[in-house]
């Protein structure tokens, strides 16, 4: 009996290491293929070399990718977790510190510092989790996985040309699993498209203040952030409103109407301080995602700002959580 299951073990161990070095050699064959058409792109031989030579498969990268707390967080407990007091305190130490610079930024590219304040927050809780994975193995890995394979492959592309350009140096890779890094956590494109050396000193350092805040400021601006104009608004839904009103996927908003159109379907409409004619939609962010969830409630008025922080960051909860931590911003400031 005893030796049986020893032999079963053997047998499980073989098994599960067959598995794990079959899936190595095919990621080491993925890579030889992805290092060609690095060089085919346009990045130097040298480069590709020196970064993929030590590239790995890191599983874990791909358990993180399955469980994102976006997935299977409830609103109230998301946005409490990520807007709490010491968050606050902390984020108005940080301005304290670097008042000048901010202050500087929030008028050259007119977005809010409660707002980068938020994001800097939610993102990083301040420059503390920066993340230690290595981003090119990171991103490799989730270029080699099947299930958003071509969308990592370019950000790893566009990564290593941003290296070869000497745009960013390669000594401060590391970051989140996702690939993404620095105080506001860009990925790739996003610092190919809106980074700035801010302070002039030829790379742009996004583990530091001035380059960041100025990067998070200029990406915020070019998107279409309009300064002091709400982002949401909580409410109570009626009943009778139409379910096609109740947008739950932050992947396309849809039936945008007037603030005077859905004042009907809500209860506390008298109390809501803002613009008739303003465009909004309606988010009912735990419909789908949480068993036996309130359809109607918790639900919010959303605008144009709201959308230009899902264009950051594609989840409901996250631009509810960073406009939520902007607005304790603004009340402490
Ligand atoms: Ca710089």
């Amino acid at each position: 009996m005893f030796r049986n299951i020893i032999s079963i073990y053997i047998a499980l161990f073989l098994v599960l290491t067959s598995v794990a070095s079959a899936e190595n050699q095919d990621f080491n064959i993925w890579v030889d293929e992805f290092k060609k058409k690095a060089v085919v792109s346009g990045i130097s031989k040298k480069i590709v070399e020196d970064f993929m030579s030590e590239v790995k498969f890191l599983p874990k990268v791909i358990e993180y990718d399955r469980y994102q707390p976006e997935f299977y967080e409830d609103t109230f407990t998301y946005i409490k977790k990520r807007t709490n007091t010491n968050k606050l305190k902390k984020g108005l130490a940080l301005y304290k510190k670097e008042k000048s610079i901010i202050d500087q930024i929030e008028t050259e590219f007119d977005v809010e510092k409660e707002l980068l304040l938020s994001l800097m927050g939610v993102e990083t809780n301040f420059g503390k989790y920066l993340g230690k994975m290595d981003i090119i193995s990171s991103l490799a890995t989730l270029s080699f996985d099947k299930r958003r394979s071509e969308f990592f492959t370019e950000e790893l592309l566009i990564l290593l040309n941003l290296v070869n350009k000497k745009i960013i140096q390669k000594d401060i890779l590391f970051g989140s699993w996702a690939g993404a890094f620095g105080n506001f956590q860009f990925m790739p494109t996003t610092i190919k498209n809106y980074a700035i050396d801010y302070n002039n000193n030829k790379t742009i350092e996004l583990k530091k203040i001035e380059d960041s805040f100025a990067s998070a400021a200029n990406y915020l601006n070019k998107i279409g952030w309009k300064k002091n104009t709400p982002c949401y608004i909580k409410i109570k839904l009626s009943n009778d409103i139409p379910k096609k009103f109740l947008n739950s996927s932050a992947r396309n908003i849809q039936n945008k109407k007037t603030v005077k159109f859905f004042k009907k379907y809500i209860k506390n409409s008298d109390q809501l301080n803002v613009n008739n004619n303003l465009l909004a939609a309606i988010i009912t962010p735990d419909i789908d995602i949480i068993p036996g969830s309130n359809t109607y409630q918790p639900a919010y008025l959303i605008f144009s700002n709201y959308e230009k922080i899902l264009n950051w960051n594609r989840s409901l909860r996250f631009a509810l959580a960073v406009c939520t931590l902007k607005n304790n911003f603004k009340n402490a400031i």
